[in-house]
């Protein structure tokens, strides 16, 4: 297997000092050693110059490795302003960093054990990933743009740009999801922050898959209160076909338990985004309300009992901690600001559990799989602050009444994690947010890995 990579040099310090570069450094003892550069403007840094002389020779040593293989790459000229013209950009071909055995065909034998594997590196704080087939892989990037990986090769131009976006923090674009009919009409949703109503508001809009493009559809709803923190925005289709949106309480936490309100929400819209005759509040898309900052959602597919999310309190609106895995029912009232943590009022559903220290949870995934048989019927989610993947396992396989038996950190040493999804070949994909601002970034940052089935 073979990757793509651009290299450019020199990196040029206006070219950081101007936040236009991501820069994504990797290191493999079995590989060429390669910088990868690209440039956008809406691109904050990736790396900072802690060292600005070391990288400058670092890089130096790299350019002079790979130059000979080098042939201009006309694509990204046309990316350059005239500033950069001193740029020399290059295109080589090299052995692709993630491991062969992401070509194993897939199966419905049970697996004995499971691995792990990167599927593709240099994302810039990738937040949702959903699958249009088992070999094609969209990624959207907070900072706006939706990235597209084929065959565990990442395309190097973005499929698309979210030009409204206001990336700030927690918020910009955030979810995706695909329509349950995707195969025949192509539809794809995304959920991101944008300037509006006197400040940032969220909003779900429709794209059309062309393929090598997206082309925008229509704004699926609108004007949803949001905020630089608690910004909310995973979106899903539940097994009814409905898409469900999570919302969070904007930092005006009081708009929880107004039922008047989007923020501090999971709505419930149809797939043209108008509002299902049978919502529990008639005319409004609010199906649960009492919520901080859910940021994952899934269905246990034979029951359809839904779980989600939830970010606990930071220290200035609450006791830090008490992120939360709930049971949402339609009408339910979790709480916020109310109540928190295990704490109940008469009228507000506990959380099925509730982790303090913080894990910070920022996805979910009820794996109803049966490739990976030991994992079958527990829920996951990628934990930012506790950085990894957390498993609940319960007592009782599809109950109703689901109780966790014992919690499980399956993945670690890979710093923050943010979204858990199921592949349609039965893997588990995660991703890190290590270029976030809140975390450490490693090599070839931020990845997306897959959790793949080993057989006897
Ligand atoms: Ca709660």
């Amino acid at each position: 297997m073979q990757t793509v990579c651009r290299l450019v040099y020199p990196p040029a310090d206006n070219l950081f000092i101007r936040s236009k570069c991501k820069a994504i450094f990797a290191f493999s003892e079995s590989y060429i050693p390669l910088s990868i550069i690209s440039c956008r403007d809406s691109y904050n840094i990736g790396m900072r110059r802690k060292k600005p002389l070391i990288n400058h020779l670092v890089l130096l040593v790299l350019f002079a490795i790979v130059l000979e293989a080098c042939t201009v790459d006309p694509q990204l000229a046309g990316m350059l302003t005239e500033d950069e013209l001193e740029f020399q950009q290059r295109t080589v071909v090299v052995d692709s960093l993630s491991s062969p055995e992401n070509t194993e065909e897939q199966t419905v034998e049970p697996a004995s054990g499971w691995r792990v594997e990167i599927i593709a590196e240099g994302l810039y704080i990738p937040w949702s990933v959903v699958f249009p087939t088992v070999d094609r892989i969209l990624v959207s990037e907070r900072s706006g743009a939706v990235r597209e990986i084929i065959n565990s090769e990442l395309n190097p131009d973005l499929l698309y740009i979210f030009e409204e976006v206001v990336s700030q923090e927690e918020a910009g674009l955030m979810g995706l999801a695909l329509h349950p009919q995707y195969d025949q009409n192509r539809f794809v949703y995304a959920c991101y922050a944008a300037a509006g109503g006197g400040g940032i508001i969220d909003k779900v809009v429709r794209l059309v898959d062309r393929g090598d493009s997206l082309t925008f559809d229509r704004v699926i709803v609108d004007n949803i209160p949001s905020a630089q923190y608690h910004a909310g925005c995973r979106i899903k289709f539940g097994p009814d076909d409905m898409l469900y949106i999570t919302t969070g309480d904007a930092v005006q936490k009081d708009l929880a338990q107004d039922i008047n309100s989007l923020a501090g929400k999971i709505l419930r819209v149809d797939p043209d985004g108008n509002i299902p005759a049978d919502n529990p509040f008639p005319g409004s898309q609010v199906y649960s309300l009492g919520h901080r900052n859910p940021q994952g959602i899934d269905w246990q597919p034979e029951s359809g009992l839904m779980f989600s999310s939830e970010h606990g309190p930071s220290g200035f609106d609450g006791s830090p901690g008490g992120d939360e895995i709930n049971l949402i029912v339609p009408g339910g009232n979790y709480g916020w600001p109310l109540v928190s943590h295990d704490e109940v009022l008469e009228g507000t559903l506990k959380p099925l559990i509730q982790f303090t220290p913080a894990e910070a949870p920022a996805s979910a995934l009820y794996y109803s799989s049966d490739v990976m048989p030991f994992f079958t019927g527990s829920l996951f989610f990628g934990a930012l602050r506790g950085e990894g993947v957390i498993q609940l396992v319960f007592s009782e396989a599809n109950s109703q009444n689901p109780e966790v038996e014992r919690v499980e950190k399956i993945i670690a040493d890979v710093g923050r994690v943010r979204d858990v999804v199921a592949g349609p070949d039965g893997s588990i994909y995660f991703t890190t947010s290590n270029r976030d601002g809140r975390g450490q970034v490693r090599d070839g940052d931020d990845h997306l890995y897959r959790i793949y089935p080993v057989f006897d």
